[in-house]
């Protein structure tokens, strides 16, 4: 449907392989300029930067695009917009194009499987309608407790999104090695799994979140993992992110 065609699984990747770093940064602040420090500061270690555009309280499209999307676009990192859309394909459509203008800024955007495939056509049909191409992950498996994802879900999910070429790939629970690894046999080599659920220490995890290791989330077959508080929260972002980005590329 697309006349742009689609951002593929494979240029996502070399993007990644371009930068020697597996992190997702999850942005997951509250004002532009908290956002921008971040970038600034963990840039060097990260491919994506995901952000959560509807909370973030003073948003205002001529700032987020000169202070956030912008400097990343300058480092090549690839901008994410984990919004998981959920509703019909037209009223996801509406959404990207809205007030945030999520269509010109975001390269990935997030979408659950529940509502029909044809939320994946309305997604690219806004990407479309601005002149610019991206890609969605859809959400196979969640991280939180008690999340109603379960096995046949993943499997029903998978087998109906992988082949389509307006899906880059998947979102796996990065807190559960076995998970990531059924997931990964499910989905085959070609499409991306991006994991959230990630922090050197399970300890850390608040509010039903559950968390496992980095490298064991690559080694069971993540392309990438997603990690927000671990690095966010640090004393220093620029350090922990660093930290993050070896622990996904070193002996794996
Ligand atoms: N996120 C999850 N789990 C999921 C999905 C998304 O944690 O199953 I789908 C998001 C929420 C947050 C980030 O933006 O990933 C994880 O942040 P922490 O590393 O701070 O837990």
């Amino acid at each position: 449907m697309s006349g742009l065609g689609f951002m593929s699984a494979d240029e996502i990747r070399s993007s990644m392989a371009s930068r020697r770093t597996r992190v997702v940064l999850a942005a997951d602040q509250k004002s532009i300029s908290e956002i921008s420090h971040s970038l600034s500061q963990a840039g060097p270690s990260i491919c994506m930067l995901k952000t959560h555009v509807d909370g973030v309280v003073d948003f205002e499209y001529t700032r987020w695009m000169d202070e956030v999307i912008r400097p990343a676009r300058d480092m090549g990192i690839l901008i994410f917009e984990d919004r998981k859309f959920a509703d019909i394909g037209h009223v996801s459509k509406i959404q990207m194009l809205g007030h945030q203008r999520i269509a010109r800024w975001a390269d990935i955007v997030t979408a659950h499987r529940i509502s029909g495939p044809d939320v994946i056509d309305g997604i690219h049909s806004a990407w479309e309608e601005v002149g610019r191409k991206g890609s969605v992950l859809v959400l196979a498996q969640m991280s939180s407790s008690e999340n109603l994802l379960d096995a046949r879900y993943t499997e029903k999910t998978v087998a109906s999104c992988k082949g389509m070429p307006g899906v880059c790939g998947f979102i796996g629970n990065g807190s559960n090695p076995r998970s990531i690894a059924s997931l990964r046999d499910a989905v085959g080599s070609e499409k991306l799994i991006l994991t959230p659920g990630i922090n050197f220490d399970p300890n850390q995890s608040v509010m039903g979140q559950r968390y496992g290791h980095p490298t064991e989330a690559i080694r069971s077959g993540a392309d990438a993992v997603i990690v927000g508080s671990g690095i966010i929260r640090s004393d220093s972002i620029s350090s922990a992110a660093a930290q993050y980005a070896n622990a996904t590329m070193d002996d794996i």
